[in-house]
């Protein structure tokens, strides 16, 4: 990701200037994760969390090809709105920004341009992953290949439950991805709080975490991203039972659809949303808006506090 220009939007910017803590958010949610309208509302309430809990939201999208770190309010309604607005993986970036394209960034995306713009905490719902069925199609998400040599902390909710996670979490450990649970050793699955699988790993406050980021400075080993899973309390959880019927219809008509490639994600989430009539969707926001929350707290963690005003080194 180096060389690749990037803009920064006003309060980055002088959030960069200050040396004040910074959180990544990525534009694929707002665009083709979310239903509209609700995902304008969504990508603003995000915003908001992450400055309620002491950080700068930076949105990360490209507009007219132009690679954004920190889109303003009007360039967020755009993606959220527009239509035809390009889901980008890394591997699209060049291709969009040449074409001067509008578009919305991925996980695997906006942790490249976040790090590259010297972020060290991005929050999501869920990451993409390892499909069921991968070992016919080799439908694995461009998020896990990404996250080997993006050093950045991922606030997510596991890797949706849409998929298959066993394989996803295998994938991270040889892919050399750092996997830790936020307060449990138990891998969320998105929707619902237990994915079905343990990781090695817990981390129980925002001071331990920024310990973590410091140490891979220090020691300099291992350039891969750190995926902190954060599950939703199990009274929050999608029920089990809803989730299972609407994952097995879901997953029915994506084969007699035909649906394939980048559009599966999508067309699962909103057949979730029309399907359960907003159980999901509500759900979705409230993970969301945790991992921003926590994300921020960890970005205030590491960040060192300023200095008292008139003082000199
Ligand atoms: N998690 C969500 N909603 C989403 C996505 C993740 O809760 O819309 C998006 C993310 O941008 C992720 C992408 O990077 O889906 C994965 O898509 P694919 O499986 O095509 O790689
Ligand atoms: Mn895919």
């Amino acid at each position: 990701m180096t060389n690749f220009q990037i803009h920064y939007g006003e309060q980055v910017t002088r959030a960069r200037r200050d040396g004040r803590p910074v959180v990544a958010l990525e534009s694929t949610i707002i665009s083709h994760g979310l239903p509209h309208p609700d995902n304008l509302r969504v990508a603003r309430e995000i915003e908001q969390t992450v400055r309620d809990n002491g950080a700068v939201p930076a949105t990360i999208g490209m507009i007219g090809g132009e690679l954004v770190v920190g889109l303003d309010d009007r360039q967020i309604e755009h993606l959220a709105l527009a239509e035809g607005v390009a889901k980008l993986s890394v591997r699209d970036l060049a291709v969009a920004a040449a074409k001067r394209a509008d578009g919305a960034t991925t996980v695997a995306a906006t942790s490249a341009v976040a790090a590259a713009a010297g972020i060290g905490v991005f929050a999501t719902g869920g990451l993409g992953g390892v499909h069921r069925e991968a070992n016919v199609t080799f439908d694995e998400s461009a998020d896990l290949t990404t996250l080997a040599r993006t050093p950045i902390v991922v606030v997510c909710a596991g890797v949706k439950s849409i998929l298959d996670v066993g394989a996803t979490l295998e994938r991270l450990e040889t892919l050399g991805v750092a996997v830790a649970g936020y307060r449990t050793k138990r891998f969320p699955g998105f929707f619902i709080t237990d994915g079905g699988f343990d990781v090695d790993w817990q981390l129980d406050s925002p001071d331990e975490i920024a310990d973590v980021m410091r140490a891979r400075t220090d020691h300099g080993v291992g350039a891969g991203a750190l995926i902190l899973a954060n599950p939703l309390p199990v009274d929050e959880q999608l029920e089990p039972a809803l989730h299972d019927r609407t994952l097995a219809e879901g997953l029915a008509l994506l084969s007699r659809g035909g649906i394939t490639g980048k559009a599966v994600t999508p067309f699962l989430l909103s057949h979730f949303h029309a399907s359960t009539e907003g159980q999901s969707l509500a759900v979705n926001v409230r993970i969301i808006l945790r991992n921003s929350a926590l994300a921020a707290r960890i970005a205030a963690a590491h960040t060192p506090a300023p200095a008292p005003v008139g003082f000199t080194a």
